[in-house]
């Protein structure tokens, strides 16, 4: 028998598995399409964190191959974007050269995992037979009225000096960066979302994915339903049109408010309110959203103007504050105090009145000391809708509104059109040609791909311009409609094109004449289970789910969500801090992988902790997984030709091992499968030792439950065992029994009147007489004299009552 020598084995098998590969697809076996969130191939390559999600992937994968599936389980590079280019800036370097040296470098990391990814079906997104296919599902969009052109303030980042969408915007600064956010007025490209934003909600029941990404999504889409109403403005013809929610409340609105850059602000200030007017709105315009949201008290200014409220005619002040946002519902709200937080503080510090129209026990509060925000209980102060329950009134006024004739049924979204033009060289050109007669005319679908030409200068312009408006001969182009000179767009597409639809592509990328064949669509896709980091619960996995359902319209596949089921895993951090190059605190695999082996690294990564959850990394703990491994290689090698008859003290033990690792495996509490590993292997060693050998089913059954952790480990084993295929071309991903693993005998307590005095061990289906007797025996001399009464119930209690 040999010692378990990683280096020698993982040697042998990576070879063995290059000269006959496993997981072919014979067209028989039925698909699992297993997908990873292809990285980003960075300068500074994988750290540990990054391996994390790839080994969660390959296990399942692995699983998967186990029961008989073919997995589609592949792997490709998002490599458009902003590193690449800001290392040309700094150094010179094309990134076209740099992004294919980090995919080299990473790429050779990413095999050092050995999972069962299929090279054959690796895409870039910076590729142009890729990229082809990003610039015609544009031109499809544009065709379909999706794509449109608008000036509009976008968020804009000084330090990338680029647009952003909302979705890039996090807390006020850019995603990337971490710069304050502010606006631009630019004309842009943008996508229309919001016609998807009803499916986008309500499809995402028919997904088996973590609770909480999916009310992140559909938090982010915001749907509200609520009522419009037109307030007149006293003294005038003109009216301001509001949104609610709460239209049930409407009794109760004593104040108005208008966000600083409503349309009307100005206009509503009097000869002495003007100049605080206009200070207000300036102040509004110079402060950063994050500053806004700061803010710890409310700030605003009275108009001077007053509005009627049309339900009850009483006259209310028009305010300004910056706590209404622009660019929602109509951006000016009725403000309800006794039953809304906000307005309940804004209310307070300007001393406006506060009038109670929900009662929730009947009675009215005398001094109330915040907003009673439920709708629930009794209309009061409400005229007509006295007597009222709140919740029902809620959903019936905006119909009553609508027939009083001073408003309008209304549905809210807070999604936003995606904005998608970036002034930045590194990205698909969207395939536009600006014609002073034809307007914006897409790029012919048969002259796809649009190549990005070469640059000599990639720095962003910041005037709103992409680099590539410097270079005079691609701009200048003929136009495809009328052939007449026309410009070429400048701008580039976000990172995140080409990510909401690669897995689309890796089924059939080398298909010149089609995204995806119908066929190789109908055969492998959807994906069923997608793993990777929580971080991008509403920007690619939103968009992704925009895109498909958009190539479900125009026919391109048959499915309308393009994964099934997600699972997000947690980050790695060390010394407390998220693991990144910047932090100083990166832990690169490549060295534990030398030391240690594949094996160890793999089932590390899943020890420690929960994989959904966030963990510290210590590198001391692999050894510990190691020794592990070498001690379950000695049991089987040890064993291996002993041809040891099977017990049933073994079988039970096998049994119950299969039902507790699977049962974590499909539970995906990967952290307790490999500590589970641990314990039985222990037990397995002890009771080998106390019978003198192990069954060679059962040391089948433990090498095959390793397999998707410690594929290597495993294959020399199973070789061991005397098989001359591998492990997962030759086996099934075993069953347990449970009638196998019960208990036959259990240890009871023996009572005399009802005081434990001794312990005896009882088959499960001993007799009463046999039970008593052993129960007697295990008393000796603590049996009373005198035995008046014998109370035996099986599993439960032996009691003895005597003198
Ligand atoms: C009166 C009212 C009374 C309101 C009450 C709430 C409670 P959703 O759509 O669920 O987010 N609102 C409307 N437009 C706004 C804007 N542009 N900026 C800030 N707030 C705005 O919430 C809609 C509610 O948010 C609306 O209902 C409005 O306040 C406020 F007891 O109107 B409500
Ligand atoms: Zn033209």
């Amino acid at each position: 028998a040999t010692t378990y020598n990683h280096k020698a084995v993982e040697k042998k098998w990576r070879g063995n598995w290059e000269a006959h590969p496993i997981n072919v697809n014979d067209g028989k076996k039925p698909k699992y399409y297993c997908l990873d969130m292809f990285p980003y191939p960075s300068g500074s390559g994988l750290h540990v964190g990054h391996w994390r999600g790839y080994v969660i992937s390959d296990v399942w994968s692995r699983y998967k191959m186990l029961h008989g599936y073919y997995v589609i389980h592949p792997m490709g590079w998002d490599a458009f974007g902003l590193p690449a280019e800001n290392y040309a800036i700094k150094m010179g370097v094309h990134p076209k050269k740099s992004t294919a040296q980090n995919v080299a470098n990473i790429k050779r990391q990413i095999q050092e995992i050995a999972a069962v990814y299929d090279w054959d079906m690796e895409v870039n997104t910076t590729d142009p037979n890729f990229y082809k296919w990003t610039q015609w599902i544009f031109v499809k969009m544009f065709k379909a009225g999706l794509a449109y052109e608008k000036e509009m303030p976008i968020n804009w980042c000084p330090s990338c000096k680029t647009g952003l969408s909302n979705e890039e915007v996090v807390n006020g600064c850019c995603e990337r960066c971490g710069t304050e956010v502010t606006k631009k007025n630019l004309k842009q490209w943008m996508l229309k979302i919001t016609a998807y934003a009803d499916r986008l909600l309500e499809d995402l029941d028919k997904l088996d994915w973590p609770e909480k990404v999916k009310k992140m999504q559909s938090d982010w889409i915001g749907r509200s339903y609520g009522a419009e109403v037109d307030f007149k403005v006293d003294g005038t013809d003109k009216s301001i049109t509001v949104y609610t929610t709460r239209p049930d409340t409407l009794h109760g609105a004593t104040f108005m408010v208008l966000a600083p850059e409503h349309a009307m602000a100005r206009e509503l200030a009097t000869e002495e309110t003007k100049q605080a007017v206009e200070d207000y709105i300036y102040r509004a315009s110079t402060r950063s959203n994050i500053d806004r949201m700061a803010d710890k008290e409310k700030t605003g200014v009275f108009t001077g103007s007053y509005a009627i409220n049309p339900l009850n005619g009483k006259k209310v002040p028009i305010w300004l504050s910056d706590y209404v946002l622009a660019d929602y519902g109509t951006g000016a709200i009725m403000c309800v105090p006794a039953h809304d937080d906000r307005d309940f503080e804004f209310a307070k510090k300007f001393d406006i009145p506060i009038i109670q129209v929900i009662a929730k026990d009947g009675k009215e509060i005398e001094n109330m000391t915040e907003a009673y925000t439920d709708a629930v209980g009794t209309m009061i102060n409400s005229g007509d809708w006295n007597g009222m329950e709140s919740s029902v009134l809620k959903k019936e006024a905006p119909e009553m509104i609508e027939k009083m004739g001073f408003g309008r049924k209304k549905k809210n979204y807070k999604l936003r059109d995606w904005v998608f033009s970036r002034q930045r060289y590194w990205g698909e050109p969207i395939p536009i040609v600006h014609c002073p007669d034809c307007g914006c005319v897409p790029v012919p679908e048969d002259q796809l791909p649009l190549l990005l030409p070469e640059v000599e200068k990639y720095e962003p312009t910041g005037t709103g311009e992409s680099p590539l408006a410097g270079i005079e001969e691609w701009v200048n182009t003929t136009c495809p409609c009328c052939g007449k000179p026309a410009k070429r767009e400048t701008n580039t597409m976000p990172q995140w094109a080409g990510s909401s639809w690669y897995f689309l592509r890796y089924v059939d990328n080398k298909n010149d004449k089609e995204l995806v064949s119908k066929e190789k669509a109908d055969k492998y896709l959807p994906v069923d289970m997608y793993i990777g980091g929580v971080e991008h619960a509403v920007l690619h996995l939103l968009y992704s789910r925009f895109y498909t359902k958009f190539l479900h319209d125009i026919g391109v596949v048959d499915f309308d969500e393009p994964f099934k089921k997600l699972f997000n895993q947690g980050m790695i951090g060390k010394n407390g801090a998220k693991m990144s190059k910047s932090k100083g605190n990166v832990v690169s695999p490549d060295d534990l992988v030398r030391d240690y082996g594949c094996d160890s690294l793999r089932m590390y990564e899943l020890f420690v902790g929960p994989p959904e959850l966030d963990a510290e990394w210590d590198d001391r703990g692999i050894d510990g997984v190691h020794r592990f491994l070498s001690r379950f290689w000695t049991l089987v090698e040890d064993n291996a030709d002993k041809n040891f008859n099977e017990t049933d003290e073994m079988v039970k033990l096998r049994h119950k091992m299969v039902y507790d690792i699977t049962n974590r495996l499909e539970n995906f509490s990967l952290n307790t499968v490999v500590s589970g590993f641990m314990e039985y292997t222990n037990k397995l060693v002890d009771l080998t030792k106390k019978q003198g050998g192990i069954d060679k089913e059962t040391m089948e059954t433990i090498v095959t439950l390793l397999s998707p952790f410690a594929p290597h480990v495993a294959e020399e084993l199973w070789e061991v065992l005397g098989h001359n295929q591998s492990i997962f071309e030759s086996t099934q991903w075993p069953s347990f029994d449970e009638e196998k693993m019960k208990d036959n005998e259990i240890e009871m307590a023996v009572q005399v009147n009802g005081k434990v005095k001794a312990k005896v061990t009882l088959s499960v289906d001993e007799t009463k007489e046999s039970a008593l007797a052993k129960a007697k025996e295990a008393l000796g001399d603590k049996l009373p004299a005198n035995v008046v009464k014998e109370i035996y119930v099986p599993g439960k209690i032996i009691n003895i009552v005597g003198k």
